[in-house]
């Protein structure tokens, strides 16, 4: 069975798209087939949907594009479509394009406008479907702006439509449609898949891919002609040049338009020249009607013009593989994308090829905490800018107190970052839990700055508290992982976390994007401290490493499912800590409780001999973390401490403390980190331990017992 590429499950958002050749079909077929395609990437979480497709006989021949969009599930945007005035289902076509999309809000609230797909103009001359976030599109949206453009959605993606139309109004309609978006997507930055269609090219498509997957499969009755396609490339442009020639002329005279592959297409061989080409984020989508796909790799630009699929590859300064030699000329040799064969079971790969979505999402941590920062730490120059405190920093460095309010796992990102929040902002931090906060009618002054933490932005005892203290004149801030929920709309202001859709009810990746969220928070409130430029410096940097030394940790998943074989039986498990890793402890005993019905407690390692300590014996299962901060020694001796009461503690510690190592019977080892990023790392270990215990005990680990996702009563 071939292995997937590691990018192979995304954590946000769907793109389909369809294009059929001289494959005769109904519009309803049409339809149905994007609708279909949507429908198996619907486990990925979205909040609205759209589609575009060409109507070009309804509009008397002349090329046209109908695009429909609605806020909710696909089955109401599936109902839209059947109640289009004016729309004939039973037209055949020959040739027709069209694209869908599920969107997960990141810029903007989830409603139709800022639905995809997004268009160029009221014309809907190029329309683009888009997953990731385009971090330079305020630079591009402003460009446009003054070219007379006028924007309709608050989305990112927007300005890739209309900076199709300006290249290609600007080159008076002479590029070819690939060009023009190779053009386009060389002034993007982020990470994104697209895939676009015009008006202006009818029955062709072009997609393309940084750092976002897509994969495009290819169906056709005749023979295909080539089991790889070469890879053309064309030289870039930057975005200096669109700036500094402010004139609309001299886009393609950037291009080197290379013709010497021309004959290293993907299209049928023989008279028949049928092909249908499918584009999706995720070959789950696909391969229910075929199972020969080509993975695009980043920068491939991917186009299907008269039926026939030809890649190119757009150089960037900073490619290495394949990209600018030395004397900055193109090289002409082509690489190759294999047609490859899917073999796996459309079961199977509907979770991106994990047993659970909870399992996708602890795996997918190396993405979202990347997405968590994308656009807010600059690691070269170690700044820090969170868009959506940047106005109020000021004032909240003039306050009294900052309070983190929330529950459960959200509450635990606090406690987690309470040491390092106190250090760099020098204020005092109170850490509540929200019932309890409210229960006691804590006091709240106008100089206090409340956050209020909700993967959902809807939990109901949180909304409570934030309600309190908004009405005893408190700043509001939220820090949601949900645009447009509630606790978002009624803070003053606060950081969108931007984990992407979490569908398993157990917190997994919101933790470690809360996590860091608050850390940058804390960094941005001590920018201008001189004394502690080195500690930022240091922070910063250890942020950078977080996602690779995240994979290192996911790698050791065999060793913790060994342990949950051990201990799976047991009825009840202690997780002991101190300082940075008692959040840890927290976290690490709530996931056991929540999804293996085992008891569990953290313990705080300080407090064990006045009272935890009587619990120990040699019979009672112990875990303690153990990592090389300032708070190593008291952990070891605490350690003693469980030792000599016959406890037999299996122990979470870096790699190479060979000292710790040396008193365990059973150990997990996570790579070293900064003290205040190592929490992070610790926690992994244990949302795994808890999901194989889970599995073991054949709890149900995406919809524990008595729990919901989202707890909107108090
Ligand atoms: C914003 C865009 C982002 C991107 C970026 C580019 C949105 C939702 N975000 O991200 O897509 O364009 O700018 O610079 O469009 N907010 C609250 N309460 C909360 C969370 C957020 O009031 O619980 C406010 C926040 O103060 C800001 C807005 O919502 O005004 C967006 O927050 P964000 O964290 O998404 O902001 P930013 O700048 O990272
Ligand atoms: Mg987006």
């Amino acid at each position: 069975m071939k292995e997937f590429p590691l990018d192979f499950c995304p954590n946000t958002e769907g793109i389909f798209a369809y294009l059929n050749y001289l494959v005769p079909a109904t519009r309803k077929q049409i339809l149905d087939i994007l609708i279909e395609g949507l429908k198996r990437m619907e486990y990925r979480g979205y909040d609205s949907a759209g589609v575009a497709f060409d109507i070009s006989e309804e509009t008397n021949n002349k090329s046209a594009i109908k695009l429909v969009k609605k806020r909710g599930k696909v089955k109401e945007l599936e109902a839209a479509l059947e109640n289009q005035n004016g729309l004939s289902y039973t037209k055949e076509y020959d040739i027709h394009c069209g694209i869908a999309h599920t969107r997960w809000a990141t810029h903007g609230e989830p409603n139709e406008v800022n639905s995809h797909p997004q268009r160029s103009d009221e014309n809907n001359e190029f329309v683009v479907v888009h997953n990731g976030i385009i971090t330079n599109y305020k630079d591009i949206k402003a460009f446009l702006e003054k070219k007379g453009f006028v924007f309709e959605s608050e989305t990112d993606t927007e300005v890739i439509a209309k900076l199709a139309k300006h290249v290609f109004d600007s080159d008076n309609h002479e590029g070819s449609f690939r060009e023009i978006i190779e053009i386009v997507v060389q002034q993007l930055e982020g990470a994104f898949a697209l895939v676009i269609m015009s008006t202006h090219f009818p029955g062709e498509c072009v997609a393309t891919r940084r750092g976002s997957p897509l994969v495009i499969g290819m169906k056709s009755k005749a023979k295909l002609c080539t089991d790889h396609i070469p890879v053309f490339y064309s030289k870039g442009i930057g975005l200096k040049q669109l700036n500094e020639k402010g004139d609309n002329r001299g886009y393609m005279a950037g291009l080197a338009p290379n013709r010497m592959f021309s004959e290293s297409e993907y299209h049928t061989v023989g008279p028949e020249k049928e092909v249908e080409y499918f584009f999706a984020s995720d070959a789950s989508a696909i391969i229910g009607h075929t199972n020969q796909v080509i993975y695009l790799e980043d920068d491939d630009v991917a186009a299907v013009t008269k039926g026939c699929l030809t890649l190119h590859r757009i150089k960037r300064a900073t490619l290495g593989e394949g990209g600018l030699n030395n004397d900055r000329k193109p090289n002409l040799q082509p690489s190759i994308r294999k047609v490859q064969t899917i073999q796996l079971e459309l079961q199977q790969i509907m979770k991106g090829n994990y047993s659970t979505f909870m399992q996708k999402e602890i795996f997918e941590q190396p993405e979202s905490v990347v997405n968590t920062m994308r656009g807010r730490v600059n690691f070269q120059e170690n700044k820090v800018t969170l868009g959506g405190l940047k106005d109020y920093i000021a004032e909240i460095k003039r306050c009294r107190r900052l309070l983190f309010i929330a529950c459960g796992t959200s509450f635990h990102s606090a406690v987690a970052t309470r040491q390092l929040l106190e250090e760099l902002t020098e204020l005092p931090v109170m850490v509540e839990l929200a019932s309890d906060f409210l229960d006691r009618n804590t006091p709240v002054f106008r100089d206090d700055v409340c956050f209020f933490i909700s993967q959902s932005g809807e939990t109901a005892d949180t909304l409570m508290a934030l309600n309190y203290c908004k009405k005893r004149g408190a700043l509001i801030v939220g820090i949601t992982n949900t645009v447009g929920s509630t606790i978002c709309r009624e803070s003053h202001c606060g950081v969108h976390i931007n984990a992407g859709p979490e569908i398993g009810v157990a917190s997994t990746k919101a933790y470690t994007s809360q996590f860091i969220s608050l850390v940058m928070f804390g960094l941005m409130m001590c920018d201008d401290r001189i004394s502690m430029q080195e500690r930022r410096k240091e922070i910063i940097q250890g942020l950078k490493k977080l996602p690779e030394q995240i994979k290192e940790v996911l790698a050791i998943d065999d060793e913790v499912k060994k342990l949950a074989e051990e201990m799976y039986k047991e009825k009840s498990l202690l997780v002991m800590g101190r300082g940075y890793n008692y959040a840890t402890c927290l976290e690490g005993a709530l996931k056991i409780k929540e999804l293996t019905y085992m008891h569990s407690e953290g313990i705080l390692a300080g407090e064990l001999k006045h009272g935890p300590l009587a619990l120990v014996d040699k019979a009672m299962p112990v875990l303690f973390i153990v990592t090389r901060d300032g708070v190593y020694s008291k952990c070891m001796n605490a350690l003693q401490q469980v030792k000599a009461r016959h406890g037999e503690p299996v122990i979470i510690c870096n790699v190479d403390d060979t000292d710790t190592i040396a008193h365990a019977n059973r150990h997990v080892t996570v790579p070293h980190t900064i003290d205040c990023l190592q929490g992070i790392l610790t926690v992994i270990p244990m949302q795994l331990l808890s999901l194989h215990i889970a599995t073991l005990k054949k709890c149900d680990v995406d919809c524990p017992r008595n729990l919901a996702k989202s707890v909107t009563v108090a």
